[in-house]
């Protein structure tokens, strides 16, 4: 058993530090997070994320990257309290909506609409492409929420 407190590398506001931070929080376990922005190149985050995404993740000399791979870990290592259903077709719909929300929603919601709207304004000072936030918000975010809206709420706007 690894004793020392776990460390997450990357930024509060990043949708995949936030789900290992909920890991973690869920199961009770202390953890830092140290400050890195995605892309950063020093040679330690780079040993533990070649490419600079964040999340990095260090727990001894155990070493991760990808927000699944580090749930996954953290729920073989610390199986209680679990974050994963124990029945396997009700496991599958919970990996399905994590994948969804991975790729599907990362993809429209931070990779384009944030990025567009927030980080490149605010650290490269180029204003946002109009026609992609607005091609994003009108034509590839919709059936997403109402995906979800179905799935979960069965609301019908
Ligand atoms: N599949 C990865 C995605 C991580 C990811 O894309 N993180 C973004 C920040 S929210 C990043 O580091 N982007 C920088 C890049 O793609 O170079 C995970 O689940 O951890």
């Amino acid at each position: 058993m690894i004793t020392t407190i776990p460390t997450i590398y990357g930024v509060k506001q990043s949708p995949f530090v936030r789900k290992v931070r909920v890991a973690l929080i869920q199961k009770n376990l202390e953890f830092n997070l140290i400050t890195i922005m995605p892309g950063d190149s020093r040679k330690t985050f780079r040993s533990i994320s070649p490419f600079g995404k964040i999340p990095g993740f260090r727990h001894g000399s155990v070493k991760l990257c990808d927000s699944t791979v580090i749930c996954n870990y953290l729920e073989n290592l610390y199986p209680t309290p679990s974050i994963f259903p124990k029945d396997s077709v009700l496991l599958s719909k919970a990996q399905w909506f994590e994948e969804f929300a991975d790729d599907l929603m990362a993809k429209y919601l931070t990779n384009i609409l944030m990025y567009q709207c927030f980080l490149k304004p605010a650290f490269r000072n180029i204003p946002p492409n109009k026609e992609v936030v607005s091609e994003t918000l009108l034509e590839k975010v919709p059936p997403l929420f109402q995906y979800l809206e179905k799935k979960f709420f069965k609301i019908n706007f």
